[in-house]
């Protein structure tokens, strides 16, 4: 389960209250995704989600900062389609943190892929009013072929929800990426709870 964070979608103060809540659920992987953060602030809050991700060893991705992951040991960078390429980041972070990317078709999968990417994330599956500029919904249709043609992880964004895990699952998704149905969430760790037992129901 990968949680994408968006402060503009809860306000500062519950933001900080739903990490402290969820980063205590097991498998559960965190993307950082500020964007609109400067370099110190954005510094000061990776920190600050570290501090309350570390005990519980929950994985933190920084979006596009390869300079922050370097600065502050997270697990990886999270590459956006039109980042820095796989292949730099690669010999900026060496084989020792992770690269996942945002990728928006079946060919930019494979790409990633191939330039040595370990996990892709591939949307907007569905419709999501956290994402139009992409265009419409790729479906379950592009994430089945995406899925039979990567052997890399491939996580399924984008309008994802509960009632859509088994869906998503079935095609061949690693597992999904989430952003709204967290942070709008009333009560965001029992969804992450409700994800974590639905997403392990689907493991082989
Ligand atoms: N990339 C593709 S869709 C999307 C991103 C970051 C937004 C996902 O948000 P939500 O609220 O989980 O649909």
């Amino acid at each position: 389960m990968y949680v994408v964070t968006d402060r503009h979608q809860t306000g500062e103060d519950r933001f900080q209250q739903i990490l402290q809540d969820i980063t205590s659920e097991p498998g559960l992987m965190l993307q950082i995704r500020e964007k609109d953060l400067g370099t110190r602030e954005l510094l000061s809050l990776v920190r600050e989600i570290q501090r309350v991700a570390r005990p519980f060893q929950v994985p933190c991705f920084i979006n596009d900062r390869v300079d922050l992951v370097l600065a502050t040991q997270t697990a990886g960078v999270h590459l956006r389609s039109d980042s820095m390429p796989v292949k730099e980041a690669r010999k900026c972070l060496g084989p020792d943190f992770f690269i996942g990317q945002s990728v928006h078709s079946q060919e930019e999968a494979i790409r990633s892929e191939t330039d040595g990417a370990d996990f892709v994330v591939l949307g907007p599956i569905y419709e999501t009013p956290s994402k139009r500029k992409y265009g419409p919904p790729l479906g379950v249709g592009a994430l089945r072929d995406a899925c039979r043609r990567c052997h890399v992880p491939v996580y399924a964004i984008g309008g994802v929800t509960l009632a859509r895990v088994d869906e998503v699952m079935e095609v061949g998704a690693y597992g999904v990426a989430v952003i709204s149905s967290i942070f709008r969430s009333p009560v965001p760790r029992e969804a992450v709870k409700h994800y974590v037992t639905k997403l392990r129901a689907n493991c082989p």
